[in-house]
């Protein structure tokens, strides 16, 4: 056992990267730092959606790192767009090419479209414009690479930071114990919007991801999926504990893996039984100056929110069907 109670052979239970494909989308060369869950994430991301698609990226780490010019590491068609516009344009790119097959210019099969942004870009910054696509059914999907804060400017608090964690606009103090509030579930907000497909992924699961990847490009209307992006820089953390971090976020329940098909949840990785939260927060400094009654408080949260994970997936959840227009006046006047 090592000091945080892992048996050597658990730590990479998977060696995934020959049972993927060989292309990379996201080439090597780019500048994120060492360990960086997020450039994992973006690499197994792409390798999953395959070679026919265009990307719209907004402004984060993903996007500094990898397209300074003349470079790129991106091998799709590519656009960097602001943060508050990244699913507008990617719903602008989809009618596009809606139009120009239908008027016989572009063969189709289409292209995948997908945007991606980081969680300040998604949760705070380019919130409306996501709702406004998912609320309009395009054929789309949007990944969320969540390292819990916005890291590119220099670690600041975002709505996605978890309770507690030190950012440095929300520093600990003798009047401070960090981020002051509860992360808040974009998942949920996804799922609200009644669309087709909505996971949890991480790049320590890769398999799970590539899979939640395909299921979402596959599926016709919107699709996101929220990856859970370990960041050691702004966590704090060692940079050779990234994918074990990421594994012990699943394994203590704090970012469980699961997925909302047409509004079924389904668990995707079941742990046996769930570690203690100190186990995940432990190795990253951003939650050093917690004391008992602050990782306490941590603790039933995050088995309340698990439970209520659990209702949901055990819920007899029937598959509400979609009506269209016609349908509905139909029903109406029934
Ligand atoms: C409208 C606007 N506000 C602020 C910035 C400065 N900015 C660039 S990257 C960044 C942080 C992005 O955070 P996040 O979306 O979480 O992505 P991360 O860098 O953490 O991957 C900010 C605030 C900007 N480019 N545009
Ligand atoms: S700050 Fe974090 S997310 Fe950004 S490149 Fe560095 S490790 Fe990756
Ligand atoms: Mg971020």
């Amino acid at each position: 056992m090592d000091k945080f109670g892992f048996a050597q052979s658990q730590k990479f239970d998977t060696y995934a990267s020959r049972l993927l494909p060989r292309e990379e989308y996201f080439t090597s060369g780019h500048r994120s730092c060492q360990g960086c869950g997020e450039a994992l994430a973006v690499r197994w991301v792409c390798k999953a959606i395959g070679k026919d698609a265009i990307i719209a990226h907004a402004t984060g780490c993903m996007e500094i790192v990898s397209s300074g010019m003349p470079q790129t590491s991106w091998m799709h068609p590519w656009i960097h767009v602001a943060f508050e516009n990244t699913a507008a344009v990617a719903a602008g790119i989809e009618t596009g090419l809606k139009i120009l097959a239908r008027k016989g210019k572009i063969p189709e099969p289409l292209p995948a479209v997908v945007a991606m942004g980081g969680d300040g870009g998604t949760s705070d910054i380019g919130l409306q414009a996501l709702s406004g696509a998912l609320e309009r059914g395009h054929n789309f999907t949007y990944v969320c690479w969540d390292n819990e804060a916005y890291m590119n400017t220099g670690i600041q608090r975002s709505s996605s930071t978890p309770y507690g964690a030190m950012t440095t606009t929300s520093p600990p103090g003798k009047r401070s114990i960090g981020q002051a509030t509860w992360k808040k579930n974009m998942v949920a907000i996804a799922v609200a919007h009644g669309i087709p497909y909505v996971a949890t992924a991480s790049p320590s699961y890769v398999f799970d991801l590539y899979f939640k990847v395909r299921k979402a490009i596959e599926t016709p209307g919107p699709a996101y999926i929220h990856v859970l992006s370990v960041c050691p820089t702004g966590w704090r953390s060692a940079t050779d504990l990234s994918v074990r971090l990421g594994r012990l976020a699943v394994e203590t329940g704090v970012f469980p893996l699961y997925e909302v098909v047409n509004g079924r949840y389904r668990l995707t990785v079941q742990p046996p039984k769930l570690r203690p939260v100190i186990d995940y927060l432990k190795p990253q400094g951003r939650f050093r100056h917690l004391r008992k009654p602050e990782l306490d408080l941590i603790q039933r949260q995050t088995l309340a929110a698990y439970e209520l994970l659990l209702a949901k997936c055990q819920a007899p959840y029937p598959e509400f069907p979609v009506l269209s227009h016609e349908e509905e006046t139909i029903a109406e006047g029934a």
